[in-house]
């Protein structure tokens, strides 16, 4: 592997590149017409024009993004995550075209890219399941009898499902007929598949994921478990590894099904297991993802593995370098994601340029980001901005650490979610570990956040007072001093 194009933009796209770059691998960007003097187009060795800006113009052609390809001569191609990453048309002409997909293969991504595909493929390994059926329903009335024996409340999914939509809790019959069809048509009209199941609704969980690394010589090891609980509307905010609930028991029982789970649909690459964790510590096979994760870099820092460079080693066809023994948690890492989103404004998308942006730096603190200062912030794509990740030898000196960085980071000419991360490093629940899925929507308020503010202002001010005080102070010494001395001299 001599090439490699990166099927991607910002934070992601440059750091598959700076892996690459570091393993001595050339590096191909793409661009749409917004992002032509983005970072990772200046980084990359050579950087091809996609044209069009929506991703739907741009980054989701598969066609230009092959062609590109061909003209840069790469070999291989990284799709990132999100874009094109779980598209198994996009690995499968990838395939057909000699060229190499950084990424599992065509069948593991068919197989769970439907939830209900995903849960027969498991079947028979032993993997715990929420109670309910693995077979698609349309009949109202076989929906009731089913549901009054698994028992309320349930949940409605969508098989095809992504980001939560399609799911209805469903709290008792009478709600069900209603709630059925309208999970139906949001299936239908989001993802052209309007295959609905049933399960039993849990109803604190804690998301847990754990990620696996396979290679094509049947050898593969979990790097044990991410938690992402700290959601807004399935946007994951702050993300960690390792999870403060698990212990070493649980830990290894929830890798080693992962690990089954990555057997059955005979996965290979960098992949994420997906479970819920309930009251009582059950848990729960929900879904794997079948790419690189945007929280891959919180296991990064805590395993010294990079993920990237394994990606590339098993798409070369190496075999892995080590074993599951050789494995071990070192330490803490907490990630924040930061999105152009104002969080006093329910979270709505905020445009505009980075007017002042300076990065936080020091020990313990990595950024992964692709923008830089006086650079707008497209409307055309996600609106995360960065990663701040922060490193400790205990989730307290993480926290502390994340602190710090936020503390340091400036980002102005836009709204971001920056000091909803300091709400929750501040938050009790958060910094005691009890918390779940649930914790955004019980604990954040426009209005706590700005008493946060509040409080701040009142500190900054102090320290101002204080500033000031201390000056005056010296400046009255050394008026003294030059009197004296004067007075000295004119004896
Ligand atoms: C669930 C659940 C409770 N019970 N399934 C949300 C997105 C999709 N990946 C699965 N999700 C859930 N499935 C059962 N049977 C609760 C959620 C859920 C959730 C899961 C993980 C992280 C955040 C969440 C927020 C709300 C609901």
């Amino acid at each position: 592997m001599k090439k490699i194009l990166v099927a991607n933009r910002g934070e992601i796209a440059l750091r598959i590149m700076k892996t690459a770059r570091k393993m001595g691998i050339k590096t191909v960007a793409v661009y749409s017409d917004v992002d032509r003097h983005s970072p990772h187009v200046k980084y990359a060795d050579e950087a091809i024009h996609l044209g069009g800006n929506a991703s739907s113009e741009s980054y989701l052609v598969i066609d230009k993004i092959i062609a590109a390809t061909k003209k840069s001569g790469a070999d291989a191609i990284h799709p990132g995550y999100g874009f094109l990453s779980e598209n198994a048309a996009f690995a499968e002409r990838i395939q057909e075209e000699n060229l190499i997909f950084i990424g599992p293969n065509v069948h593991a991504i068919t197989v769970m890219g439907s939830k209900l595909a995903a849960k027969e493929a498991v079947k028979g390994y032993d993997i715990p399941m929420v109670p309910g059926i693995d077979e698609a329903i349309e009949d109202v009335n076989l929906a009731k009898e089913i549901a009054s024996k698994i028992g309320f409340p349930i949940l409605i999914k969508a098989s095809a499902g992504g980001g939560g939509k399609g799911m209805r809790v469903v709290k008792n019959i009478d709600e069900l007929p209603e709630q059925m069809n309208r999970a139906i048509s949001e299936a239908q009209s989001a993802f052209g598949d309007g295959s609905v199941f049933i399960e039993k609704y849990v109803a604190s969980p804690r998301h847990i994921e754990i990620q696996i690394l396979a290679d094509t010589h049947g050898n593969t090891v979990h790097l044990f478990e991410r938690e992402c609980s700290i959601q807004r509307r399935h946007q994951k905010v702050v993300e960690e590894a390792p999870s403060s609930v698990l212990d070493t028991a649980l830990r290894s029982k929830m890798g080693e099904a992962a690990i089954k789970v990555a057997e059955a649909c005979q996965y290979v690459g960098a992949g994420t297991v997906e479970f819920l964790l309930d009251e009582n510590n059950n848990f729960y096979f929900l879904e794997m993802n079948t790419r690189l994760q945007v929280e891959h870099p919180v296991t990064e820092l805590i395993t010294g593995i990079d993920l990237v460079e394994q990606q590339i080693n098993v798409a070369k066809g190496l075999p892995l370098s080590f074993k599951q023994e050789d494995l071990t948690i070192n330490g803490h890492a907490l990630e924040l994601r930061i999105y152009a989103e104002d969080p006093l404004n329910n979270f709505l998308p905020n445009i505009g340029s980075l007017e002042k942006y300076t990065r936080p730096k020091g020990d313990g603190i990595r950024l992964d980001d692709g923008y830089e200062e006086g650079m707008e912030i497209p409307i055309f794509y996600d609106p995360m901005l960065a990663k701040l990740i922060s490193y400790g030898k205990d989730r307290n000196a993480a926290i502390q650490k994340m602190k710090e960085a936020i503390a340091q980071y400036q980002i102005e000419g836009i709204k971001t979610t920056l000091s909803f991360g300091e709400f929750v490093c501040n938050h009790p629940n958060f910094i005691s570990g009890d918390f779940d899925t649930h914790f955004v929507q019980k604990y954040f308020t426009p209005e706590a956040l700005n008493k946060q503010t509040d409080h701040e202002k009142t500190i900054a001010a102090q320290l101002a007072l204080r500033v000031y005080l201390e000056n005056e102070k010296q400046l009255k010494v050394a008026n003294n001093q030059s009197d004296e001395w004067l007075q000295s001299r004119m004896q």
